[in-house]
């Protein structure tokens, strides 16, 4: 059967250059679509709709009916494996995730890794059933949080934070948050490589939560937990493209790229072409970065800034995949992204 290898978005990651760069936006699949929240409001809860295969596999379908993207992402979620490691994720009305707060580095050992995997098993059902269901060839791509970010969750018990706690284990007790990460990156291991298995073309790993942690801090948080996982996965045979995702590093992408191994970076809204093009290596393939909130705004402002970004590592001829800096909101306009897509279509 034919892979992925001569699709344009992995062989951009690959370090091709293109005449339009390959796009798919990050949470393509997801509220702005009225289709996703007729489905949605089928499930009991949102676990339950990332447990069922047949929502999560027709979740991830769903913008490809409307939009030619050029890849899908596998419809899941970076706190799934918190579920598994039984710390009492639910999703709660206007607030977003809550868990359990973690109290100490062994509680995540509780549930052994076999029962972990066993509980994110639907998974990788998805990701069997969207390989038979995509056109052949057609890149999926398969997803973690990076272990920083899943600490992040773990340790505060709920999203959208300052991440005040987890930042005091580092400057307290940081024998007991490097035992975390080393955990996270044990199970995300796991976890993506038996994505991989199930059918996944390309890995992104999300470090959601990489920005505002002074230099030093993000060497050991950030970019030794993500260089283990990228060594780990490559031993275990994993031979796709990784694309790493540190949101908000500033000017330690260039560290980033250098330093954890993976073969293209996620760029977040406020990333600087000219600063990228000249900190990372020539050809490093990068992915990004319109800003979301200009898809709810629409019009000019929208093309205009698509064209400064694809402008900018076209120049440089750094390979290129289009995306937004950070997930479509809710309130997202699905004409703009339609407008959008035609937009570089029409690029070639
Ligand atoms: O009820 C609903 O429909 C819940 C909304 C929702 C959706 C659609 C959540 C809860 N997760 C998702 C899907 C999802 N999450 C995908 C697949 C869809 C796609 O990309 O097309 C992916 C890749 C994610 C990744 C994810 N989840 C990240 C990393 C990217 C990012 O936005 O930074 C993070 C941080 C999460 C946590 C999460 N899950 C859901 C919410 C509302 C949040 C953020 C909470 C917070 O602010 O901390």
């Amino acid at each position: 059967m034919a892979g992925a290898e001569n699709s344009l978005f992995i062989k951009t990651l690959k370090g091709e250059r293109s005449h339009r760069p390959p796009v798919w936006l990050m949470r393509q699949a997801g509220r702005y679509l009225p289709e996703y929240r007729e489905i949605r409001a089928t499930a009991k809860d949102f676990l339950d709709f990332c447990y069922t295969p047949s929502l999560s596999v027709e979740a991830t379908l769903q913008p490809l009916r409307r939009y030619p993207f050029d890849a899908a992402i596998l419809f899941a979620d970076i706190l799934l494996v918190l579920d598994a490691m039984d710390r009492g994720l639910r999703f709660e009305a206007g607030e977003g995730p809550i868990l359990n707060p973690l109290d100490r580095a062994s509680d995540l050992e509780a549930v052994s890794l076999s029962k972990v995997m066993q509980r994110v098993s639907p998974v990788m059902e998805t990701v069997e059933r969207l390989k038979a269901a995509l056109p052949e060839g057609f890149p999926l791509i398969g997803f973690a949080g990076s272990p920083w970010t899943v600490a992040v969750y773990a340790i505060e018990g709920r999203g959208g934070t300052d991440k005040k706690n987890p930042k005091l284990w580092a400057y307290t007790r940081p024998d007991d948050l490097k035992a975390v990460l080393d955990y996270l990156v044990v199970v995300t291991t796991e976890y993506l490589k038996t994505q991989v298995e199930a059918g996944a073309d390309a890995l992104m790993l999300f470090d959601s939560w990489a920005e505002n942690l002074p230099d030093h801090v993000f060497d050991w948080l950030v970019i030794e937990p993500t260089r283990k996982l990228v060594d780990n996965l490559r031993s275990a045979g994993v031979t796709v493209p990784i694309i790493g995702f540190p949101r908000g590093a500033g000017a330690k992408l260039a560290d980033y790229v250098a330093q954890t191994g993976v073969n293209a970076v996620g760029l977040d809204t406020g990333q600087v072409p000219s600063f990228v093009n000249t900190s990372l290596p020539k050809g490093f393939p990068v992915q990004g970065h319109l800003d979301p909130l200009s898809v709810i705004a629409g019009g000019k402002q929208m093309l205009d800034r698509a064209d400064q970004i694809i402008e900018a590592y076209r120049a440089d001829g750094r390979p290129h995949v289009f995306n937004l800096g950070h997930g479509i909101t809710p309130d997202a306009k699905p004409e703009h992204v339609e407008t959008l897509m035609k937009h570089i279509q029409a690029m070639g």
